[in-house]
């Protein structure tokens, strides 16, 4: 059976319905609250530099360049009457190695910033950092400021609202009292797991005051009586300027503050016990 019009013209219609939406997800929406392409932090941003700018954007040239020679070829070589076959490049040992040492060299070449990224993100916080203790638990997330007390000394705690100042370096542990959670809020930064039994540590900012939608990113569960579960583990990252976040800080600590008269006092729930 030969390549006809017929089949020309279905393959350039599969390939239109495979591009288009693929073409709308990725034109659309940069408003959405956990958008990952429109990032407001640094971490996020060279996650998705480093996606957008080595993998896709190559991968994105390559896709289109072998699909026009593909249907060049399909078009240009198509069965006709009377037209031998053409010349065959079948075992041709040059175009072989040609085409396993290019993909290799590229490789090689986004081993370098994915490597130099994943040694940055890794890094500890340092140490002018605020520290947050992030601990994570079916359904919710308390975030605990150790080195903001009360009078008392008690550390500042809050409930599924993290309060930050905006272009400040933050410094997270990630813990876990019962199953296996993910900390994430795509326009800054993630995603970490939160691993019973571990301390997992990141850093991120916020580099525009704003408030920023997270959630947990690993499938942990629903309650007994369904009300709850893992679509229920949401949180918010909220990043005001160094003032803005003291007056919250000094709000908080007093007692009387919305947040905490909204939420109540964090509780760490604890589980099979
Ligand atoms: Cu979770």
């Amino acid at each position: 059976m030969g390549v006809n019009s017929v089949h020309v013209r279905r393959l350039v219609v599969a390939a239109l319905l495979i591009a288009l939406p693929a073409l709308l997800v990725g034109c659309g929406a940069v408003d959405d609250p956990q958008n990952t392409f429109a990032v407001e932090g640094d971490v996020a941003r060279k996650q998705r530099d480093l996606l957008l700018i080595w993998v896709l954007g190559p991968a994105a040239v390559i896709f289109v360049v072998m699909q026009a020679l593909l249907i060049y070829v399909v078009i240009r070589f198509r069965r006709k009457k009377g037209r031998e076959l053409p010349r065959q490049v079948h075992g041709n040992n040059r175009l072989e190695v040609a085409w396993t040492i290019a993909p290799a060299i590229l490789l090689l070449i986004i081993t370098v910033p994915t490597v130099v990224g994943i040694i940055d993100l890794g890094r500890d916080a340092s140490d002018d950092a605020l520290k947050v203790n992030v601990t994570a638990q079916q359904f919710s997330w308390v975030f605990q400021y150790p080195d903001l007390v009360d009078a008392e000394g008690k550390p500042l705690l809050a409930l599924n609202e993290l309060h930050i100042p905006v272009d400040r370096e933050i410094g997270v542990t990630l813990e876990s009292v019962d199953v296996i959670h993910s900390f994430w809020v795509p326009k800054l930064a993630g995603k970490l797991d939160a691993v019973p039994g571990r301390t997992n540590s990141m850093w991120f900012n916020a580099t525009k005051v704003g408030t920023y939608s997270g959630q947990c990113a690993e499938f942990c569960g629903v309650s007994p009586e369904g009300a709850e579960g893992h679509w229920t583990m949401r949180l918010t990252v909220v990043a005001e300027s160094e003032e803005d976040f003291e007056a919250w800080v000094a709000d908080q600590l007093e007692g009387g503050g919305a947040a905490r008269s909204r939420s109540g006092e964090p509780v760490l729930v604890s589980h099979g016990e």
